[in-house]
């Protein structure tokens, strides 16, 4: 019996999280069981490069030694209190540090519940119900949220999930992603019923795909205007595409933040951030309620504080942003020289890679019309080879600190190859 099929007896599904499973390029997904730097190794003993990086978290590469040794030391003092501790107003002062939007910081555990607090929070704050999002963005999956979602949602087609209440569904305003337009008309007509607008700075769960110019400017000045919260969602590209997040980048200041991923340095540990007058609004100075008995702790403050401690450095970027941008132009002109059209994005160590000949992808419909099945012959392709990739033609990629130049050189030359089969 497969691994895959054991774990099918006892887990729905087989996996603890859909987009896993392998549903998005078919076959069995490959059970791993352990990870150092850029590399996976497999249950089997198979080695595989890995671009992944536990969906964006391992920025600096698997078990780097300066944050496994954070880890143990703050295990050996005890792994939760359920009561304030020193490390997490040390990662709050860091995130406060590090990017530009943050007054406060609030910590929970995951992205969803980061999003979805959020979202609690600005309807709380502005007294409204209603929001925008847009679509093939996704926000983890909270029920206001899994609304023409995008990642794992996308990929097993269930965009708007069933056991959604239609009550709520009808409260989020989904709008296209880039379309300055029908936020501007949105805005019109129902300005003064907008609690908040919550967007992926660059879209990220619908492979990569990065803003227009004046989009975020759009947003932020209607959201000023109409009295509403701009919400960047920037689990995936807060600490991943810069420094300071997509924010940083773009010149924008959201009004909340959500983080993720790399804030927990491969621990689950995420946050909500943000304006001071808005994050007052949180119990228990303010009435919005949100609580957790993991939030903050230990062990994942000492994993997140130490990873951005390391990343906090402008060489770091300069190096990680080199790296991607080798990988991307490598693939690139390794499908061009196949005959392959392909679009590629890149920032600072995230990636999209999209099978189509309509150019630079900007808009949920332009990945929708990509060439999926050739995206799954590359994935099982890669796969031989030796290089891991996320499952599914709608996620980003990551590079960390830990790839070498000898992982992006086997990684195009493999690439050459497939490029070349299909
Ligand atoms: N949010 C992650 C990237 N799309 C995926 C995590 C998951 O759904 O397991």
């Amino acid at each position: 019996m497969s691994l895959f099929s054991e774990a099918r007896e006892v887990i729905a599904g087989g996996v603890n999280s859909p987009v896993r499973a392998f549903a998005g390029v078919g076959g069995e997904p490959v059970f791993f069981k352990s990870a150092k730097g850029s590399r996976f190794v497999a249950e089997d003993g198979r080695e595989y490069i890995d671009y992944v990086g536990s969906w964006g978290p391992m920025i600096l590469g698997h078990a780097h030694p300066e944050v496994i040794e954070a880890v143990v030391s703050a295990a050996q003092d005890g792994l939760s209190f359920g009561a304030p501790c020193v490390r997490e107003t040390r990662i709050a002062e860091k995130v406060c540090e590090m990017m530009p939007a943050v007054d406060k910081v609030r910590m929970v555990s995951s992205g969803t519940e980061a999003t979805m607090s959020a979202i609690r929070l600005a309807r709380g704050h502005t007294g409204r119900d209603k929001i925008i999002k847009f679509e093939g963005c996704y926000h983890g999956h909270s029920d206001s949220l899994l609304i023409k979602a995008g990642s794992g949602a996308l990929t097993l087609g269930v965009p708007s999930s069933p056991g959604v209440p239609a009550g709520l569904a009808e409260h989020t305003i989904t709008l296209s992603f880039n379309d300055i337009e029908s936020v501007k008309d949105a805005f019109a007509e129902l300005g003064d019923q907008i609690a908040c607008v919550i967007v992926e700075p660059i879209a990220g769960n619908m492979n990569m795909v990065p803003p227009v110019e004046g989009f975020h400017e759009t947003l932020r000045e209607e959201c000023t205007k109409a009295g509403a919260l701009l919400i960047f969602d920037e689990v995936m590209t807060g600490f991943r595409v810069a420094r300071g997040g997509a924010q940083s980048v773009f010149g924008i200041e959201p009004d909340i933040t959500t983080l993720g991923k790399v804030i927990g340095g491969g621990m689950p540990a995420a946050a909500y951030v943000g304006r001071a007058d808005v994050m007052a609004s949180i119990a228990p100075d303010g009435p919005v309620y949100q609580a957790g008995t993991l939030s903050g702790n230990p062990v994942a403050m000492a994993a997140g504080l130490k990873t951005l401690e390391l990343i906090d450095d402008d060489d770091f970027w300069t190096t990680l942003s080199a790296k991607t941008q080798k990988l991307v132009d490598g693939l690139a002109a390794a499908a061009a020289d196949a005959g392959i059209p392909v679009a590629v994005e890149n920032q600072g160590g995230m990636f999209g890679l999209v099978f189509t000949d309509a150019g630079p992808v900007r808009s949920y419909a332009h990945v929708a019309a990509a060439d999926i099945e050739r995206f799954r012959a590359f994935f099982h392709g890669m796969l031989d080879e030796g290089v891991y990739l996320a499952p599914s033609a709608f996620e980003a990629g990551f590079v960390s600190a830990a790839h070498s130049d000898d992982d992006l050189d086997k990684t195009i030359a493999a690439a050459a190859k497939v490029f070349g089969n299909l």
